[in-house]
């Protein structure tokens, strides 16, 4: 099928599309490039060095991959163009990956609070819009967050995969049940920008029968797929810095080059993980299994393990010997949580997770070892604050 990749440059959406392609799929990358854009204006690097996306996909070629199309594009704010996209190309799917995507930097200032929620929800709306205007029957794929649920306050309850069962009492008396979409608990702008997508796609479900896929997907760890490893020019990125690193990978790097791993606070907050090979599989068999026409939007959670911060920088330092120092939270978050999490839908579906112990060893030694003296140790320290009383906390103000 023709498959658009919006955000197909990033983390999770470049090896998306290798995969997909790979899987006989004809492949179009759309992305602005602004994850390039932040990196430079916040002076970072992936850790892994990345190549441009044109020399990625001529090395795809050149190996023998299928050809993919790179369209340059903002779908926030080119909302023709991304029109015109989608009436020339008629894709049959589209997957949703094109969003500002880290907490922290959201967090940042009131400009990033606002360049994140125009972005993200412009973006989705955007696409939406584009979609019933186009009048095409596509399937759209997002990537949304386990943070919509929050964390917190589910008192030992199991998460279900996106729709609570509530019981709503009547004046005489009765009760009748129905499924709600799950109370929306965001921590930080980005994540709430994720519970607004989820009535976008309630409303457009309803509205104009758009099938909907959205994946509620966990922390992504690791760095490389099976696609991606074939050659040094397809390499995925690797984030480390306090905005867009994410807490795993962080900790993995930090062993490498000996600097004591962050937890923040008791390091109690326990979060959902996947790795990338696992995501990118997941991504597939949604697009493979569409909702049929009619059916409400589909959510998944996609996530294999749940962790606690504090157990996963154990593991990490019985591994490596590296010290851990508990820091002061930048973060407005509970200070403990537990998380148990329904992921039944995937399992079902055939998905064979990689576990932390099966991987975590490898992404020590071939990725953050080997590319330890590309590390900025000044860039490491976590200094979005989410509020004053973090900022004070963390020695930013008097
Ligand atoms: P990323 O920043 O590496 O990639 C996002 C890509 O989208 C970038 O290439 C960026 O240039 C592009 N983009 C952003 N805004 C755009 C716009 N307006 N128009 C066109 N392109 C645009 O992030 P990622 O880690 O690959 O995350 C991808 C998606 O998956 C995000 O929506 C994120 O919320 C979700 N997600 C990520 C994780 C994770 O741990 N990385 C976990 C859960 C969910
Ligand atoms: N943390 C530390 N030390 C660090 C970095 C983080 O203790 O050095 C803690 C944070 O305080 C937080 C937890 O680790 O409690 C997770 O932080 P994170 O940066 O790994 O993850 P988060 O901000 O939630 O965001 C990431 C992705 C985001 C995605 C989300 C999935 O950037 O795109 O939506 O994971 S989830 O967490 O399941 O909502």
């Amino acid at each position: 099928m023709k498959v658009f990749v919006l955000g197909g440059d990033g983390f999770c959406g470049w090896p998306c599309a290798v995969n997909l392609a790979d899987s006989g799929h004809d492949v179009v990358i759309v992305d602005n490039l602004s994850r390039r854009k932040i990196d430079i204006d916040l002076g970072v690097e992936s850790l892994t060095p990345i190549a441009t996306i044109q020399e990625r996909l001529r090395a795809w070629e050149q190996i023998g991959g299928r050809a993919m199309q790179f369209v340059q594009l903002d779908i926030a704010r080119e909302y023709e163009r991304l029109l015109e996209l989608l009436r020339q190309e008629r894709p049959n799917a589209v997957v949703h990956f094109a969003e500002q995507r880290a907490a922290p930097y959201s967090m940042k200032s009131s400009a990033t609070k606002r360049y994140t929620v125009d972005n993200n929800v412009n973006g989705t709306h955007n696409l939406l819009a584009a979609i019933v205007e186009s009048g095409l029957d596509l399937h759209v794929v997002h990537l949304g967050t386990m943070g919509v649920y929050g964390y917190g306050s589910h008192r030992g309850a199991t998460i279900p995969e996106g729709y609570l069962t509530v019981e709503v009492p009547q004046p005489d008396g009765s009760r009748f049940t129905e499924k709600i979409l799950h109370p929306a608990n965001p921590g930080s702008v980005y994540h709430m920008t994720k519970t607004l997508d989820q009535l976008l796609f309630f409303y457009y479900n309803k509205n104009d029968a758009i099938r909907v896929t959205d994946l509620h997907q966990g922390i992504v760890w690791g760095t490389n797929t099976e696609q991606t490893d074939r050659d040094p020019r397809l390499t995925n990125r690797f984030d480390y810095d306090g905005d867009y690193g994410t807490v795993l990978n962080r900790f993995l790097m930090q062993a490498a080059i000996g600097y004591p791993l962050t937890v923040h606070g008791i390091g109690g907050q326990t979060r959902a993980f996947i790795h990338i090979r696992d995501s990118v599989q997941c991504v597939q068999l949604a697009l493979e299994n569409p909702p049929s026409h009619g059916e409400k939007v589909k959510i998944f959670n996609q996530m294999t393990e749940s962790h606690r911060v504090g157990d996963l920088a154990r593991k990490v330092a019985d591994l490596t010997g590296a010290e851990i120092r508990n820091l002061p939270n930048p973060r407005n978050e509970a200070v403990e949580n537990d998380l148990i999490v329904d992921n039944r839908c995937f399992i079902e579906l055939g998905l064979k997770p990689t576990t932390l112990d099966e991987g975590l060893l490898r992404e020590v030694v071939d990725v953050a070892r080997r590319w330890a003296d590309r590390c900025d140790r000044s860039r490491i320290p976590c200094l979005s604050a989410w509020t004053s009383r973090q900022a004070e906390a963390i020695g930013l103000k008097a």
